[in-house]
């Protein structure tokens, strides 16, 4: 049996069988398939990017690299920093990239590759998403940090899982259905927590709040360049709710995928994003590299 610090309530499969090479792919060299990576090539600590190239402006910080490896956007750099062990990883852009990246690091720490069973001890992994967003409150300004309390899925992958939320996740998500009144036609929504200590670890002098998370950039965030959106209003219903002092406070394409499944699978995450634009200040940064920057020295020295 396990014991997890987790409160939202898991439905773990316990393979008595080895999962099968359909199901769990492994390359000739022992590595997982999408992210081409071996169990002893990841950290305990991850740092997870939506952007490529910025795993290398996270790894440069690196007193040592170890590993190097890639395939498609999946792009990983393993090393030590003021002596902590630590995975940069990009995801690329969205969920359903989100659900590859953290299946398969789950299976690199808690699945024994060789014989394709659980391993009798749970390894968890400390996972935080350092990325870039666009702010929904005009008071929260361009190159600013916030820190998501809690991600709010509009991606919809949390329907293909048997997952189970909290009260109090269930209720922020009542309130915001009935004040958001949520297109009937849409993805249904799902609201999930961040790691507490994380939270508090990375985030604590950051703005914090609930991240909506956007399975598109232009359409789902209320873009409108030829396309017309189904809903003209849905950023100004997002920007007013409010439920016991929570309010959403910005957009970004991974957050909801990265807790939710984190949760199940016993990892701790939190998601840190750079404010590189404001959708109702309609404003966006002269140059984000630099707070990104910033933010990436944050993260590196509390991880
Ligand atoms: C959209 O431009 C991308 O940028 C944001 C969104 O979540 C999406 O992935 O984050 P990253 O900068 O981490 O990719």
């Amino acid at each position: 049996a396990f014991f997890y610090f987790y409160k939202m309530i898991r439905t773990e499969v316990r393979h008595s069988q080895p999962i099968a090479p359909s199901e769990l792919i492994i390359t000739p060299e022992g590595a997982i398939y999408h992210l081409n990576l071996r169990p002893e090539q990841i950290a305990k600590n991850v740092i997870v990017v939506g952007d490529q190239y910025r795993v290398e402006r996270i790894s440069s910080h690196f007193d040592k690299v170890d590993h190097k490896v890639s395939k498609r956007e999946f792009v990983t750099h393993t090393g030590w920093y003021k002596g902590k062990h630590i995975t940069a990883l990009s995801t690329g852009i969205g969920c359903d990239n989100v659900d590859i990246v953290i299946n398969e690091l789950d299976a690199l720490a808690n699945i024994d590759l060789n014989s394709r069973l659980p391993k009798d001890s749970h390894t968890s992994l400390n996972i935080v998403r350092l990325g870039t967003s666009g702010a929904l409150q005009e008071d929260i300004p361009v190159d600013s940090f916030v820190a998501s309390t809690h991600g709010l899925g509009f991606d919809g992958l949390m329907g293909f899982y048997d997952a189970r939320f909290e009260e109090d996740e269930i209720e922020l998500l009542q309130s915001f259905k009935q004040q958001v009144d949520w297109p009937a036609d849409c993805n249904p929504p799902y609201i999930v927590k961040a790691s507490e200590d994380l939270l508090s670890r990375i985030g604590n002098d950051m703005y914090q709040g609930i991240t909506a998370t956007a399975n598109g950039f232009y359409g789902p965030q209320g873009r409108s360049l030829r396309l017309k959106p189904k809903v003209d209003d849905l950023n100004e219903r997002l920007n007013k709710f409010e439920h016991n002092g929570h309010r959403i406070t910005n957009f970004e394409m991974e957050t909801s995928a990265l807790y939710s499944l984190s949760s199940m699978l016993g990892h701790h995450a939190v998601t840190v994003c750079a404010i590189i634009a404001n959708r109702f200040a309609k404003t966006y940064s002269k140059d984000y590299h630099i707070p990104v920057d910033e933010l990436i020295v944050k993260v590196l020295d509390r991880i």
